[in-house]
């Protein structure tokens, strides 16, 4: 029916881990891990692994979210080998904290 069949896939999952750090029952931290496997001569081997770490903070205990940290991993096989090599893997990190937590401190 479709031609683009061979042609490439994406697959994408989500991971969602929430962390209880002093037992109260109440979550003090929740990782939500975004993989993206991209295949795109669609050969079964992947040429494109993004993989998105967030990790919400609870600091205080409030239930409202004081610090974000996001972590994208981005790999491509630029070679073609099927392998992931140091220098094609990108790591990106930004940390946001909520402002008013900064003017208390
Ligand atoms: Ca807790
Ligand atoms: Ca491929
Ligand atoms: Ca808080
Ligand atoms: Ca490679």
């Amino acid at each position: 029916m479709s031609e683009t069949d061979d042609t490439g896939e994406i697959d994408m999952t989500i991971d969602t881990e929430v962390i209880d750090l002093d037992g109260d029952g109440v979550a003090d931290a929740v990782v939500e891990t975004t993989t993206t496997v991209i295949d795109l001569d669609g050969d079964g081997v992947a040429d494109v692994v993004q993989e998105t770490t967030t990790t919400a903070i609870d600091v205080d205990g409030d239930g409202e979210v004081d610090i974000i940290d996001e972590t994208t991993i981005t790999a491509v096989d630029v070679d073609g080998d099927g392998e992931f090599s140091e220098d094609e893997i990108e790591v990106e990190e930004t940390t946001a904290v909520r402002e008013d937590l900064l003017d208390e401190g």
